[in-house]
Parts: C-alpha cells; structure tokens; sequence
C-alpha cells in the first residue's frame, strides 16, 4: 500500500511513520508513505496557499492552485489510485470502508486547512470525500494518520503474528470482549475465573457474550447491522431478559 498525502504539515506526520504498528510497516516497506508539501506548489514571494474568501466571512480558504499543481506532481499507479480529500462533509469513515479502501494500491490523501479547500478542488481534484467524524479539526492531517493507520493493519504482514485484526471491534460489527492480563487481582477485582479456567469453548461463549452485552448497552445501532448467529440470537434474548425493557 502506498499513501501520498498533500499537506502544508508534513512534519506533523513524522512522528507516526516511525513509531509503533504503522512506523513498523514502513520500516518494513509495506507500506509506504509519500509527504508532499502543497506550499512547494504555491506561487509568489510568500508562496501562500491560502487567501481571503469571496463573498466575506471569517477565516481563509486553501488556494486551488497549489493543491492541484501538488497533486500533478504525484506519479499515479493507473487504475490504483484513489484521491481522497478528508473533510467534515465527506462520508463518514469507518472499518468497512477501512477494508474497501485497503484494496487499493495508492491512496492519495488531500489534508485542508483555515475553513477549508476552494470548491474548485472538489470538482477538479477529489475522487472521494471523507470525514472521521461530526467534529471540526484545525486540520485534515489528523484525519489522514487515522485513516492511515486503520488501513494499514489490514495490509497482510503490518499485524505481526501477535495479532489478527479478524478480532476487532466492528470486525463482525459487535464491540468487542473485556480483555485482562496479569495480575489476577487488581484493586481488589479479579480476573474472571472463566478466563483462567483453560476451557477455551466456555471462554469464546463467555467473550461472545461479554461482546453482545456490550454491545447492546452501548451501541444497539450497530447491533441492527451486525451478522448475528442462532447462538448469538439466544444469548441476546437472554440478556434482553435479564436487562428489562429499555
Ligand atoms: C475533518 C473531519 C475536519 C475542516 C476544516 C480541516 C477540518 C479544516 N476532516 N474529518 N472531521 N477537517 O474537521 O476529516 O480544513
């Protein structure tokens, strides 16, 4: 996978494509990461990327210039590549988009700043939208490192053998389980005794439906969407009973 992201702060992004799952993958070249930055595009003395916008109102708007001179500048892997412009307005991303866009072999991601990009960029530039959240961020880049990192660990060979990502929350569509390690005691909570008893058919019951009671007590939208089993059907059922009417 190889990401470009157009930014005036490439810098920003250091820190995370050294450390940790992602900074590992590009150490280990999986993926790749390309910083271009969208001011050594822009014209004038001052090389500014942004200006006031037409009609008034607070604040600036990035200059399509710069961000369309930025993203010529990028050699694109035909028929692979997707551009992508994180803003507040774009379709909210989340794990299935993750492994949609995981297929892709470039994604080129476009970082706003001020109020945002000159429309012309959208109608000249953008192949998606995307937006991390109901929020508003200073910036897109935030955004790009969020999407960045989701991505990446559903590379094969990111997620080193410590770990699948098969058991993510939202994998299946439920949140996930209540994880413990050592010590068994913990300000004076025990780890449950079904997690130490080495009965791993009772332990994946007891997780599936610590994952179901969760579920239902914090996000019961997403238990619409879930691919619910017979198995799962009872226990919900059961738990729905015990919880009461809500
Ligand atoms: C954002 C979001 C976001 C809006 C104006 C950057 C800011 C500034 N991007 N998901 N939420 N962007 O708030 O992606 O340009």
């Amino acid at each position: 996978m190889r990401f470009d992201v157009l930014t005036i702060f490439p810098e920003m992004f250091s820190a995370n494509l050294q450390e940790g799952i992602l900074g590992r993958a590009v150490k280990k070249g999986i993926v790749k990461v390309r910083l271009v930055n969208i001011r050594n595009f822009a014209r004038g003395a001052h090389k500014t990327t942004d200006d006031r916008p037409y009609g008034g109102g607070d604040g600036m708007v990035m200059k399509p210039g710069p961000i369309y001179q930025a993203l010529k500048s990028v050699d694109r892997i035909s028929g692979q590549s997707l551009v992508i412009l994180l803003s507040p307005q774009g379709q909210t991303f989340n794990q299935k988009t993750a492994w949609e866009l995981a297929r892709w072999e470039q994604i080129i991601l476009i970082c706003g700043r001020y109020e945002g990009v000159d429309e012309r960029v959208r109608l000249t530039c953008i192949e998606k939208e995307l937006s991390i959240g109901d929020y508003i961020l200073s910036g897109g880049e935030p955004a790009a490192l969020v999407i960045m990192d989701a991505i990446s660990r559903l590379i094969p060979g990111v997620l080193g053998g410590e770990r699948s990502n098969l058991e993510d929350s939202f994998e299946d569509g439920l949140l996930e389980y209540p994880q413990y390690t050592r010590p068994k005691v913990f300000q004076c909570e025990e780890v449950p005794p079904v997690l130490l008893s080495g009965d791993h058919e009772k332990i994946r019951l007891w997780r599936r439906a610590e994952s179901l009671k969760r579920t239902l007590e914090r996000r019961p939208d997403l238990l619409q969407k879930a691919q619910l089993t017979p198995e799962d059907e009872v226990i919900l059922a059961k738990l729905k009973r015990e919880s009461g009417p809500r």
